[in-house]
């Protein structure tokens, strides 16, 4: 929970969740999961038909225009939901729904004009930060590829877009130069090698924005940020049952997915360790999350979509880097932090994990070629 969320008292935010309890009284809230941008509570009800929803306050400096996170959720969900009753799939599928308030409205604004929202919680399900084994590896990559299906035949421009500029990797570059400019960074070893590393790679940033501009890579939706603590599991069956946090699903290129739920998923460290010696990518969990993936996703990815998804795990997790250690150089603006060099750190691990996929390359472009 934020310092000002400490202040504002556990009173306000029953009140607050009270808006959307349209079913039951509010009987608890907590704050909930360890997002780094939007604040979330998991609200506990005395209603036994739905005991729980998630109430969430959005970040409006990083997302200006939060309606249109709203309206995308709605029109996802619509989509989704008619799919689903037009073609059922074999297994348990969720969506996490749009929940109104007293008002009938998608959102409530408080008395500080904080955005408030909120979304029904999947229950009987759970969520890791880190990946258990391969089987778990094959069902967070199934759950990615069915999210990329079933909305495959949505078009794109239906959706808006919620953050100009997500994953566009040179325009985070442009942006870490002019902070660098402005900067007089302290001059540790840690962050001399983020310096280096980040100016090693410079011509690889362009990699998968070439790709799309020459017409390589076709603009599809995207989730935007499928890391692993987003797919629920079921806690009997143990099968991923939903793919969470929707404020980014919005249209881009399917590959920033691909390599975000590598990156995040084949990293058994966690994004959040501090020993950078224990990070490395893990091939076998890769090839886990693109067979689950691929069982899926084979049917709308062409020869193009193969021959990039190696770079785009590569360039994900330097994308992510380079976004950490650029928050770091500007003074902590964007990501939460829980100390000083709390967005170094993070830089570092994802620098590591890079450095780890590229000493693999060989070895990945196995795994796709025999996969496809
Ligand atoms: C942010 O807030 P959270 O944890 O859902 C970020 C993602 C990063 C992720 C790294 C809108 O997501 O892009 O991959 O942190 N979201 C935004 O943990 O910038
Ligand atoms: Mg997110």
């Amino acid at each position: 929970m934020t310092e000002e969320f400490n202040t504002q008292g556990a009173e306000n935010l029953v009140a607050i969740a009270d808006q959307f309890a349209r079913l039951g009284k509010v009987t608890d809230v907590k704050a909930f999961g360890s997002g780094n941008i939007n604040d979330t509570f998991l609200v506990n009800l005395d209603f036994s038909e739905e005991q729980h929803f998630v109430l969430q306050r959005i970040n409006t400096q990083v997302f200006r225009q939060p309606q249109l996170i709203m309206q995308n959720m709605r029109t996802f969900t619509e989509h989704v939901r008619k799919r689903l009753q037009d073609t059922p799939l074999n297994r348990r599928w969720e969506v996490p729904r749009v929940l109104l308030t007293k008002d009938a409205q998608d959102h409530w604004r408080d008395a500080n004009g904080s955005f408030w929202r909120a979304i029904s919680f999947i229950e009987g399900s759970q969520s890791f930060d880190t990946m258990r084994d391969r089987s778990h590896a094959k069902e967070i990559g199934y759950a990615l590829g069915m999210f990329h299906n079933l909305i495959s035949d949505l078009p794109p421009e239906k959706l808006a877009d919620t953050l100009q500029g997500f994953h566009i990797t040179p325009l985070y570059l442009q942006h870490y130069e002019e902070v660098l400019a402005k900067t007089i960074a302290c001059q540790s070893s840690e962050v001399n090698y983020c310096l280096q590393f980040v100016s090693d790679r410079q011509t690889f940033a362009h990699i998968l924005e070439n790709a799309k501009a020459e017409g390589k890579l076709p603009l599809r939706l995207m989730h935007g940020d499928p890391k692993i603590n987003n797919v629920m599991f079921d806690t009997a069956t143990q099968q991923a049952v939903s793919v969470i946090d929707l404020d980014t699903v919005k249209p881009g290129l399917v590959h920033y997915d691909i390599g975000d739920c590598l990156r995040s998923g084949c990293n058994p460290a966690g994004e959040e360790t501090e020993n950078w010696d224990s990070v490395y990518f893990d091939t076998d969990l890769c090839q886990g999350i693109l067979q689950g993936y691929l069982s899926v996703a084979k049917a709308f990815l062409t020869e193009n979509d193969y021959a990039y998804i190696y770079n785009a795990i590569r360039l994900i997790a330097f994308e992510l880097g380079l976004r950490f250690f650029a928050d770091y150089l500007a003074g902590n603006v964007y990501f939460k932090i829980k100390h000083p060099e709390h967005n170094l750190a993070r830089a570092i691990v994802q620098f590591k994990l890079t450095e780890s996929i590229e000493s693999q390359e060989t070895q990945i472009y196995n795994i796709i070629k025999d996969m496809k």
